[in-house]
């Protein structure tokens, strides 16, 4: 398989720990979206929206949007699952996943990005501002999602699809100066999960089209 991605997008990301926590063997294709490389001809052929990750399966077929490409490697890879048993839990995963890829990643994007500062002149007091505003009050939703959860992951003690996209959306918050000084369950996930090898291979430093400073 072949992940098409960048090193610090959110959504390339949650792929990658899908992939690293399942064992899976990927080989690694960067697309640099401050080069614009997103919209590229070549790049477009693959995925016509113009965003990572895409996904090329074994068989030679692209897929694209995170959740799908995940819900796909449950399907085709179920060996070490990413969702829950239970059909409850199962749901409250999707829930996490869903909160943080619809409602709080959406307004980190750097496409919103480029249009608030470009367009609507949007200087950093005010970017600050809205992305606590608006992806900050999502991440309380989904602090209260898993406030009364127990173990060290989101739900229990192993990793779900819930670990794979709050772990990226956390490290854009922080990144981004989102406060997220009241959201101790999440903070202690995030801790957790950033001392196992998984979600180290996986992370954006480890990629190699990190920039360093
Ligand atoms: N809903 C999509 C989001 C994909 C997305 O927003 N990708 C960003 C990087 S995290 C991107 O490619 N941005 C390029 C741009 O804004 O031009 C998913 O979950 O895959």
């Amino acid at each position: 398989m072949k992940l098409y991605g960048y090193w610090r997008s959110s959504a390339t990301y949650r792929v990658r720990i899908a992939m690293e926590v399942k064992g899976l063997e990927f080989a690694y294709e960067p697309v640099n979206l401050l080069k614009g490389e997103q919209r590229s001809a070549d790049f477009l052929k693959r995925n016509p929206q113009g965003l990572v990750p895409a996904l090329e399966t074994k068989e030679g077929c692209v897929l694209t949007q995170s959740i799908a490409i995940i819900e796909y490697l449950e399907e085709r890879y179920p060996e070490t699952p990413l969702l829950p048993a239970d059909a409850e839990r199962r749901a409250k995963a999707r829930a996490v996943a869903a909160t943080i890829a619809c409602e709080a990643q959406p307004f980190m994007n750097l496409r919103i990005q480029t249009y608030l500062k470009e367009e609507r002149e949007f200087d950093a007091a005010a970017m600050k501002d809205w992305l606590n505003r608006w992806s900050g009050g999502a991440m309380n939703s989904v602090e209260s999602l898993i406030s009364n959860e127990k173990g060290p992951f989101c739900l229990g003690d192993r990793p779900t699809i819930a670990d794979a996209f709050l772990v990226p959306q956390v490290y854009g918050a922080l990144r981004f100066g989102i406060d997220l000084s009241n959201a101790t369950r999440i903070r202690a996930v995030y801790d957790h999960c950033a001392g196992l090898d998984a979600f180290r291979r996986a992370h954006p430093e480890s990629q190699p089209d990190a920039v360093r400073p």
